[in-house]
């Protein structure tokens, strides 16, 4: 049994449908970062730096931290979404979501849609870096099915929840045709509906 140490944000979505499209049996405990508790010292013991996702194997009592790691953990785990064929564009597609698409769409969640107003500088480069990654998103889907391929893999599990926040965004996604056609069609599996309603609230995935 896996434990899924979270909250409700795109970090912790990708891990909730990862467990939902492995079929595998698991709980959540919520941490409330808003309350401050990933700084507890027992959740530190488990992640290192404070944040959110953290899953526990209950089978083997590992742990493991920051999202691309349980990503692909669980990918190993279950011999799927992480082809050894498709490995290596996988990891590329996984590693830029993990270090710009989440961080750059963040920052821009920050000066747009948080705190309007508090910096132009912040809030107009954030707008065009966001407006890049959709364009470099749907240039790559113009290709390709999937990020990496024909396959759909964990590195659309890394990037969907992010696009999901699209209408913070503001970028408007209906322009960006291949990225709309991949948002769409992730949007439809069952198990992405039910990962991304990660609290069981009857939360459901943005249209576009
Ligand atoms: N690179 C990390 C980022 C995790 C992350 O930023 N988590 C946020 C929520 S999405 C968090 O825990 N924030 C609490 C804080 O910064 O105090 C991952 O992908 O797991």
């Amino acid at each position: 049994m896996i434990e899924l140490l979270t909250a409700d944000t795109p970090n912790g979505k990708k891990i909730s449908i990862m467990l939902e499209e492995s079929c595998i049996e698991y709980k959540i405990t919520k941490i409330n970062i808003f309350k401050n508790e990933q700084f507890k010292p027992e959740f530190r013991k488990i992640s290192p730096f404070s944040k959110i996702p953290v899953i526990i194997d209950h089978e083997n009592k590992k742990s493991v931290f920051e999202s691309g790691a349980i990503l692909i953990y669980l990918a190993e785990k279950i011999g799927k979404f992480y082809d050894t064929e498709d490995r290596l564009l996988v990891n590329q597609w996984l590693m830029g979501q993990m270090a710009y698409v989440g961080p750059m769409l963040g920052q821009h969640h920050q000066f747009h849609h948080y705190n309007p107003g508090k910096s132009k500088f912040g809030e107009e480069r954030y707008f065009k870096i966001a407006e890049q990654i959709y364009k470099d998103l749907d240039e790559r889907l113009s290709n390709t099915n999937y990020l990496a391929g024909k396959n759909y893999t964990i590195a659309d599990i890394a990037t969907f929840p992010w696009i999901a926040r699209h209408e913070w965004h503001d970028i408007g996604l209906k322009r960006f045709s291949n990225l709309t056609r991949w948002y769409t069609d992730i949007s439809e599996r069952e198990a992405v509906q039910k990962g991304y309603d990660l609290l069981g609230k009857g939360e459901k995935i943005p249209k576009v």
